[in-house]
């Protein structure tokens, strides 16, 4: 142990001096130490959330080394730096990922070996970190993995929610949710930074006053404040010993209770604010168009903006004091989506109202650090909050909205004089009864790069949603097409199949996942194909002990598992799933299933609270699974399972496993997919539309290792308006048996007319998602599918063939791309420090 000189702000540094070994006698050591000292606890339970919380102490003591020497680099080069705003990190297990990424996986495996303990059950008793409610929030995650591997300097801000995503139970077919209490064990990841906490103001009024030197400023008085007290992850790279952080703000009241209150006899009253305080980082929203527009979501958005940027500002000034000439050229904040949107006005009000900026120069600062990224091309997702409720919150930062609109509207002015059509169409502000703030239009206005996440919806954002933009601000637009790291998504949780690779291509791939393009030659080796196969059944026989777990059904793992996982949405289109499953138990019960290859449909996601009709898909999978499932003639054949309360490390497990990736969104839908990718690079083969990154896949695999099917984003559009989804029934027999199927109430005998309203709308006209149109080339791709699983030589060729070609699709490659196109941040060099 040393300590450091005082730097310029007079801290001095308390140095270890020594590292910590590696060994698996130290890790036992550090683990009896924890277990016995530190939680106090005697007896080994394999059950018990303690051994656990000791093998993850014993690892972060490593981490925290490393963390202190990457903040340290950073810190002393002045490093250019970006943070990541985002209202979910969908994280899942950290313990896995950390062990791999320290290289420590071994060692402690030998070391818990020796009390009897097998790493994997230890591993298998951490509860997912859910705060996200899926791609979005996953993506986030994959992105921090890239960043820390790739040696970028990038912090993520979150919200630390005490209640995570939910968890879904199934009762009588139906979705019933349950609060996610991650947090009640102890999360012993996080590190509480008390000394960072910073004031949120919320309400009040906003005011002009005169200041000593006569300067009109703007305040904001009156206020309810809030605290923001920061809880820090470490976010290890791979092998490399760089330690980021996941910086994640939990709502606090700042002053304990009203003693005044209290005093006065109204215990109740005294600790209402405080209640009100902490309540803003208390549950994780659920994306469906019902929980928009309330007043508890704008406060996070806003509270993790605020305690974000100050907390950059804040880190700033302790190094450079008040000069702030270099602020643009060292930070870039990438927002999320429109979540965090509101950090643009936010800034402004920072850098006027708090650091003596005037209008022009905020702005140039602001429009030099801010980034957005959009996910989703469904109107009905994009945000827009009521004037009247910023009016009533946030008061000070409508001025400032206002004013930028002001500066932007006469903008567009010069550029299309007297084209006030435009001028309403591309205002901040949609006019009416009830005007609203168009967040995705702040968050272009106040960006350098606007991007999408995959080409095909980069290219549908510049010519539809936000045409006018893209028109006025070309360059400002770019496509980044999205990832997931192969870390977590192929060596962590496919380990049979990573040394497999290995042993062909050794371990580059790792860094590097180009490298598994080398694989192709072995695509047609029939001992290598043997192999393949093996580890594909042995991911299918972990899948299926897993589901008879939990559902005591049977799998049988010579069925094809044919695969759906992902939030519940009409645009997903698991109804278009649930119409082929019935047409293939049509045809196995009138005996035309010769040939048919056997299959388990796995269908599983979670449908938010507020959404009916993606409550009622859930509810019409369980009521066909349960005809299926229980009729003889389908044994052996055909089963339909709906996989409860889909997560991270539900995934983990499923993605190995499954034969057949179901992508089959609405083209134009579905922004870019992340699942999709996954599948590919753990060898399933997609059967999908032309959405998305699914593009993307099949022109890297090759159309011959594709299951392509259904209308085009241009035929859609085309379609509309002439869409008559009842000829298509009766013109199609194949088609009108399964309605009549349905129709005739063959799925819920008991249940009289619950599955009305789902059978209407796919023979609405107007039905957006299009269902009917795509069945017939559906239901043609799947028996082609299916044919084609039954050639084993060719099935495993195609399987190897979308694993070697999955490169692209690392969150390294996109992490590379966001850098060299957005970013510009030097890789953090620890051994120069
Ligand atoms: C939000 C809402 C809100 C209101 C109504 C329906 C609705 C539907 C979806 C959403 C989520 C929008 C943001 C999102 O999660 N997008 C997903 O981002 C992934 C990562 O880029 C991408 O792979 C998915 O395709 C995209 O849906």
């Amino acid at each position: 142990m040393s300590v450091k000189p005082s730097n310029k702000n007079g801290d001095r540094e308390l140095l270890q001096t020594s590292e910590l070994p590696m060994t698996a006698d130290a890790i036992l050591s550090d683990f009896t130490h924890y277990f016995g000292r530190m939680l106090g606890r005697r007896t080994i339970q394999v059950d018990s959330p303690f051994l656990y919380q000791s093998v993850v102490y014993a690892a972060r003591d490593r981490l925290m080394e490393r963390w202190n020497k990457t903040r340290n680099t950073v810190e002393a080069n002045d490093s250019r730096r970006v943070a990541y705003l985002s209202l979910e990190f969908l994280m899942g297990r950290l313990l896995r990922n950390a062990l791999l990424n320290l290289g420590m996986e071994e060692e402690t495996t030998a070391a818990l070996d020796r009390i009897g303990l097998d790493l994997e059950d230890v591993c298998e008793r951490e509860k997912d970190t859910g705060l996200g409610n899926g791609g979005l929030g996953r993506l986030a995650a994959c992105f921090l993995d890239s960043c820390a591997t790739l040696s970028l300097p990038v912090v993520g801000y979150g919200i630390r929610y005490q209640y995570g995503m939910f968890h879904q139970r199934i009762e009588n077919g139906y979705q019933v949710e349950e609060a996610d209490s991650w947090l009640r064990e102890g999360f012993p990841w996080e590190i509480e930074r008390i000394e960072y906490a910073q004031t949120i103001k919320f309400g009040g009024r906003s005011d002009v006053q005169i200041d000593e030197q006569g300067r009109s400023r703007h305040v904001w008085v009156d206020t309810n404040d809030v605290l923001a007290i920061p809880y820090d992850i470490p976010v290890p790279g791979f092998e490399n010993d760089v330690v980021n952080t996941l910086r994640l703000w939990s709502a606090a009241a700042r002053d304990e209770f009203d003693l005044e209150e209290f005093n006065a006899g109204s215990y109740a009253d005294s600790v209402a604010s405080k209640n009100a305080a902490e309540n803003i980082t208390m549950v994780l929203y659920p994306n469906a168009t019902t929980e928009n527009g309330q007043e508890l979501r704008l406060r996070q958005q806003y509270f993790l903006a605020s305690a974000s940027l100050q907390d950059t500002i804040r880190n700033w000034q302790r190094r450079h004091g008040d000069d702030f000439s270099e602020f643009a050229a060292k930070n870039c904040f990438q927002l999320n989506d429109t979540h965090p949107a509101i950090a643009v006005a936010e800034l402004m009000r920072l850098l006027i109202d708090e650091h003596g900026f005037d209008w022009n120069g905020a702005w140039d600062v602001t429009r030099k650090t801010m980034a957005y990224t959009n996910h989703t091309l469904l109107p009905e997702a994009l945000e827009m909050w009521p004037v009247a409720m910023f009016r009533r919150l946030l008061p000070r930062l409508l001025d400032i909205i206002y004013e930028i609109n002001a500066h932007f509207i006469a903008e567009i002015s010069q550029r299309w004089p007297g084209d006030n059509d435009k001028v309403r169409r591309m205002s901040l502000i949609q006019e009416g009864a009830d005007p609203m703030i168009r967040m995705a239009y702040l968050a272009i206005v106040g960006s350098f790069s606007i991007n999408g996440v995959a080409e095909l919806h980069s290219r549908l954002l510049r010519e539809g949603l936000f045409r006018d933009f893209a028109e006025l601000w070309p360059d400002r637009f770019n496509n980044k097409t999205n990832g997931v790291t192969q870390r977590r998504w192929l060596a962590a949780c496919n380990p049979a199949l990573a040394n497999l690779i290995g042993e062909k291509l050794g371990d580059s791939w790792k860094t590097n996942l180009e490298q598994l393009d080398a694989l192709r030659e072995f695509a047609d080796d029939p001992d290598f194909q043997a192999r393949w196969r093996d580890v594909k059944l042995a991911n299918k026989q972990r899948l299926a002990a897993d589901i008879e777990n939990k559902t005591s059904l049977s799998v049988s793992t010579d069925m094809m598992f044919d695969v759906q996982v992902k939030r519940i949405h009409e645009y997903k289109r698991q109804l278009l799933n649930v119409l082929h499953a019935i047409h293939l138990y049509d045809r196995i019960r009138r005996g035309d299933g010769e040939g048919l290859a056997p299959r388990l449909i796995l269908i599983g996601g979670k449908a938010a609270p507020g959404y009916v009709m993606a409550k009622s898909v859930i509810k019409c999978i369980n009521n066909v699974a349960r005809v299926i499932n229980s009729d003889p003639a389908m044994a052996g054949r055909l089963q339909l399972i709906f996989y409860a309360d889909y997560n991270v490390s539900a995934m983990e497990k499923i993605c190995p496993a499954a034969d057949l990736s179901e992508q089959i969104s609405t083209a134009g839908k579905e922004a870019s997919g992340t699942g999709n990718m996954k599948f590919m690079m753990n060898g399933a083969i997609t059967i999908g539309t032309l959405d998305g990154a699914n593009v993307e896949i099949r022109e890297a695999v090759g159309g011959d290792n594709f299951f392509l099917f259904g209308n085009t984003v241009e035929d859609i559009e085309a379609l509309r308006g002439s869409y008559d989804p009842q000829a298509l029934i009766d013109g199609d027999t194949d088609f009108r048996r399964v309605m009549d199927l349905l129709e005739s109430g063959h799925f819920n005998r008991f249940e009289p007319g619950i599955l009305d309203t789902l059978i209407q709308s796919i023979k609405e006209p107007a039905d957006p998602w299009m269902t009917a149109a795509d069945f017939r080339s559906f239901v043609d791709a799947q028996e082609v599918a299916g044919a084609t699983y039954q050639d084993e030589t060719l099935w495993t060729r195609m399987s190897i063939l979308n694993t070697a070609c999955s490169g692209r699709f690392s969150t390294d490659r996109t992490m590379r791309d966001y850098n060299d196109d957005i970013w510009h941040v030097e890789p953090i060099n620890q051994e120069t420090s």
